[in-house]
């Protein structure tokens, strides 16, 4: 077993052992009242799952095991004359609960390399979709191909002891994520460059090996890689992507099952899809207008124009979240120390200064700052991937970091079942007639 593995389980024990405490000595211990409206709305505001992994407050944002953003960049591990945390690194500290030495992440970076094999069968059942297809559809349907190796379905079928499903799930955990990135550069090769693809490099980390699988060596993208995988890793346990793994997982559906249904929840346009529709939407706009740099009046009117037409402004607003978004903000920072004058960019800060007012004014927006997805296409068009459909299947990769480290929680504090009671609306009529 390799340390990280060991040390996950030490630390699994404990927490056991916390829970169990709490459930037994305050189980009866009543968190909030549920009202009517949320049941309807999205179940807004319910606290109803546990994810250790990361924590987010309405107002300041994500922290992942107390670490916001800022936090990390600055305290986890970078590469020799890099300034952008590495990915591996969050995820140690996302499943072990403490910072990375150095070693801890060139251990995780390598054991990644070593697992990052993907059989040709998975490349087979992608090239049997019309190139046509959605990215994130060849995504999923990648993902699931490689569930055929899954230890712990392998395992499960043989029969194993359920104090051991965790160290299954582990490992099928680290073989997804070391095996992601390839999956996702094959996808954009033969979609966008002639099937032409390139070989992992085993010596570089894992984002850093992404971005030249992808066909792209500037180390300024791959400090935005390592940046971008960082900050797109995970947004504690209710968002779309994250509850729907958990959900599936708790069915105890391997982690290959479960990642694959959450990324079908991260290809919704209200969900992960948003950061391409904000480039869309932007590229429209310039067409529309006829100039490569709209003004602040030209913006207001064309969110104007999207409003009238029954559409939402994408990478605005946020179920959560009740001010600009700190990804927002890191990606903001990364463009000015590294491409302050790109246009495009320019566009995405002059948007941010005109939609918040507007959406203010309807009255029923509940957030009107910006969410992550209204910077990230603006930095990958500047570095020359403007392939915007495929910008999905980046947050996919990255988001694969915090779910699949919250489903080796799950496993390891033996979660269950998730099955909340459904009512219908004749019940909720009664129920409120007092019958
Ligand atoms: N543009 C126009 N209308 C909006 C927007 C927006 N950006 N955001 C919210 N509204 C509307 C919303 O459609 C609803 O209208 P109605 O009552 O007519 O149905 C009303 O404002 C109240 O919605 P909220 O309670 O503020 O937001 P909710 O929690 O329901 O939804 C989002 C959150 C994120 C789905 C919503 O803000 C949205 O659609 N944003 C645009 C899409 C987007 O950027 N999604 C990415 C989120 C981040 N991510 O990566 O997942
Ligand atoms: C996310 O990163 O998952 C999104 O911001 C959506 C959310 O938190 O609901």
């Amino acid at each position: 077993m390799g340390h990280i593995k060991e040390k996950f389980k030490v630390k699994a024990d404990e927490l056991n052992v916390e829970i169990k405490d709490l459930v037994k000595n305050h189980g009866t211990r009543k968190i909030e009242d549920v009202t009517l409206a949320q049941v309807y709305q999205g179940m807004r505001g319910i606290t109803g799952i546990v994810t250790e992994t990361s924590l987010l407050d309405a107002n300041e944002g994500i922290r992942f095991r107390g670490y916001s953003i800022p936090e990390l960049r600055d305290n986890l591990p970078k590469v020799k004359g890099g300034a952008e945390p590495l990915p591996e690194g969050l995820f140690y500290l996302m499943l072990i609960g403490e910072l990375p030495s150095e070693p801890d992440v060139q251990h995780l970076s390598s054991q990644f390399a070593r697992r990052s094999h993907v059989p040709n069968h998975v490349f087979a059942a992608i090239d049997a979709l019309p190139v046509s297809a959605h990215p994130m559809t060849m995504f999923t349907v990648g993902v699931m191909a490689l569930q055929t190796e899954s230890s712990f379905a392998k395992a499960y079928a043989e029969g194993i002891n359920k104090k051991d499903y965790w160290s299954y799930m582990y490992d099928d955990s680290m073989d997804l994520i070391a095996r992601l990135p390839r999956i996702a550069a094959y996808i954009y090769r033969r979609k966008y460059k002639n099937n032409v693809h390139i070989h992992p490099n085993g010596l570089l980390d894992w984002a850093g090996n992404f971005a030249h699988m992808l066909g792209y060596e500037d180390e300024g993208f791959k400090e935005l890689m390592r940046l971008y995988m960082v900050i797109h890793a995970d947004h504690e346990g209710g968002n779309v992507s994250a509850h729907t793994t958990h959900l599936v997982g708790s069915a105890l559906s391997d982690a290959f099952l479960s990642f694959a249904a959450g990324m079908n929840g991260l290809a919704g346009p209200l969900h992960g899809l948003a950061n391409q529709e904000v480039i869309k939407w932007i590229m429209n706009m310039r067409e529309e207008l006829d100039t490569k740099v709209p003004s602040k009046q030209q913006i207001e009117e064309y969110v104007r124009k999207t409003l009238s037409e029954g559409k939402v402004v994408p990478g605005y607003g946020h179920a959560v979240l009740r001010k600009t978004d700190p990804r927002f903000t890191a990606q903001m920072e990364f463009a000015r120390t590294h491409l302050p004058d790109d246009e495009l960019v320019n566009t995405v800060w002059n948007i941010y200064e005109t939609v918040p007012p507007i959406l203010e004014n309807l009255g029923k927006v509940k957030n009107p700052w910006p969410n992550v997805d209204a910077h990230s296409g603006a930095l990958l068009v500047h570095y020359g991937l403007v392939e915007y459909e495929f910008y999905t299947v980046l947050f996919g990769v990255s988001r694969a970091l915090g779910v699949l480290a919250s489903l080796c929680w799950d496993r390891a504090l033996g979660f269950s079942l998730e099955r909340p009671k459904s009512v219908t609306t004749q019940w909720m009529r009664q129920f409120v007639e007092g019958k």
